[in-house]
């Protein structure tokens, strides 16, 4: 695998789950691989979890780390070809992005979505530019579209709490206050796309995510309806794609309870946070037995790890 840009880019999904459930038992075992590799995390938004459990994954494979935040630290990048560049913007990503390359073998890139142009953001300009100039193997650490990184993670805890029957997985849209990207519930459903699973997104009407990418999964309008007999309920907020980018709803009722969790099959919580708690999700569901968000942050190393290795061994 050169790049990881996509969910699909690992080619068969159930089988890298199951290698990095591998490597979690003894996270050392590569540890030649990486030696004298770098790769450089560049950040145009801000990161707890993937800024460090990337870090943790890429130690664990003996490669050196550098890292950036080119949202406050670096030069303001120009991404159109042609600018004439006379406003804020210092330095092109045609040379940004050669330079880095000679500096490391991998870039991992997170730079969200602006969520006021939608054709831009589906041009995913930030990584495809990276792509095209760097050369090298680009990681995709939450872009404009996708988080697959995250719904990676996602695959491998539900794996180690999968019930014995196949699993029902809902993917439920609750409240927040900002306007927050579709990357993270894009991911999650192309990866779910993937899955021996009962799989159904809720949401309100006109939350309706890219029909690209739903194609033909079940959306079920009713929140409680969609969560009867659930084994996993994912939690994400996100904003209009159709209104693009707009928060035409903030209705507490979407939040999730403990009287809606009872309407499931003991269901999983899981977020992949950070979660504002008591407006997404309340005190009571988080903090229960079933809630599973610090598992599948810390599956974000081994999902970073696996791909990591994939991309390692494709350059040999
Ligand atoms: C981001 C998002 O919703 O895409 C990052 C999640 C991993 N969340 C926030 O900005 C709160
Ligand atoms: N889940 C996730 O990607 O978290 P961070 O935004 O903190 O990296």
């Amino acid at each position: 695998m050169k790049n990881f840009t996509n969910i699909n880019d690992l080619g068969n999904l159930q089988k890298a789950v199951l290698e990095a459930i591998q490597i979690k038992k003894n996270p050392l075992q590569h540890k030649a691989l990486g030696e004298g590799k770098t790769i450089c995390l560049l950040f145009f938004n801000n990161s707890l979890r993937t800024r460090l459990s990337t870090q943790k994954a890429a130690r664990n494979l003996g490669m050196d780390v550098v890292v950036m935040n080119f949202g406050s630290d670096g030069w303001e990048l120009e991404f159109e070809d042609g600018a004439i560049m006379n406003g804020s913007k210092s330095e092109h990503v045609k040379e940004a992005a050669k330079v880095i390359a000679q500096y490391c073998d991998i870039v991992a890139i997170r730079a969200f979505a602006s969520l006021t142009n939608k054709e831009k953001d589906k041009a995913e300009m930030v990584i495809n530019s990276f792509k095209k100039y760097a050369g090298i193997s680009v990681i995709n650490m939450e872009s404009a579209t996708g988080h697959p990184l995250q719904a990676l993670a996602d695959a491998i805890t539900m794996e180690e709490f999968k019930p014995v029957h196949k699993p029902k997985v809902v993917l439920s849209w609750a409240p927040h206050p900002k306007a927050l990207p579709h990357a993270v519930a894009n991911s999650f459903v192309e990866m779910m796309q993937l899955q021996e699973a009962d799989f159904v997104i809720t949401h309100p009407e006109g939350y309706e995510l890219d029909p690209e990418i739903t194609k033909n999964s079940t959306i079920e309008y009713d929140q409680e309806k969609a969560f009867e007999n659930a084994d996993f309920v994912c939690v994400k907020n996100w904003s209009s794609f159709k209104n693009y980018g707009k928060v035409m709803n903030s209705d507490s009722a979407w939040m999730v309870t403990s009287g809606k969790m009872k309407l499931t099959n003991n269901a999983k919580f899981m977020h992949c946070l950070p979660v504002r708690r008591n407006v997404i999700v309340a005190d009571a569901v988080i903090d229960s037995e079933n809630s599973i968000v610090i598992q599948q942050a810390n599956n974000r190393t081994f999902s970073a790890q696996i791909v990591l290795k994939k991309i390692l061994e494709y350059h040999g």
